[in-house]
């Protein structure tokens, strides 16, 4: 049986309580809510139970000190030049590009295929149908969104179970960071 697993830091309750709140009523709109919300440091696909625990042990030799973050702005994906996500966006750092170069290292040393496409680090707050009204507004509102700066001393290994409402995720694993 396969897996569609992604690695993944959770914000804080206070960081997903605030994203929460920038969420209104906008058609179309499927808002995350707060147990979905995360953010992507590596998504995995589909990989066999065989691969996954491979995978779990490899994520398990990443060291790396933790490191503050905030978020930094909301912006949205396009997908045929329509909006397809709405998002928030974190600080860029050189210690998060580290934490995913690492993680990087270990997926392929787990035997994964290397991620070829450029990392767009976010958290998706909403997903957006193709009959969406504009979520300029939304953006326009939130375009200086920012919060206070938290440590990101953990990442999970997470299975994605998509289903009828929306993805449900369940975390596999969580591993811990320490200077
Ligand atoms: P998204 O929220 O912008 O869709 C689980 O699906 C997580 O992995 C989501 O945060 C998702 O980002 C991210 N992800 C990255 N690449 C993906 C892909 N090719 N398919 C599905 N999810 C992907």
């Amino acid at each position: 049986m396969s897996h569609r697993l992604f690695v993944a830091h959770r914000p804080p309750p206070a960081i997903r309580e605030a994203l929460i709140a920038t969420m209104h009523s906008l058609p179309g709109a499927r808002w995350q809510d707060d147990a979905q919300l995360h953010l992507t440091l590596r998504f995995i696909g589909e990989i066999d139970a065989g691969q996954a625990e491979g995978l779990a042990a490899e994520l398990d030799r990443v060291r790396a000190a933790p490191f503050p973050l905030a978020i930094e702005s909301v912006g949205h994906f396009e997908k045929k030049r329509k909006p397809h996500t709405l998002w928030a966006g974190v600080t860029a750092s050189q210690p998060l590009a580290v934490l995913q170069g690492r993680i990087e290292r270990a997926c392929r040393k787990a035997g994964l295929a290397p991620e070829t496409r450029r990392f767009a680090t976010h958290i998706t707050l909403a997903r957006l149908n193709s009959a969406s009204a504009s979520p300029a507004g939304f953006i326009a509102a939130h375009a200086a969104l920012t919060s206070e700066p938290w440590t990101l001393d953990n990442f999970d290994l997470v299975e994605s179970h998509l289903e009828s409402a929306g993805a449900r995720y369940e975390t596999i694993c969580r591993y811990r960071l320490s200077a």
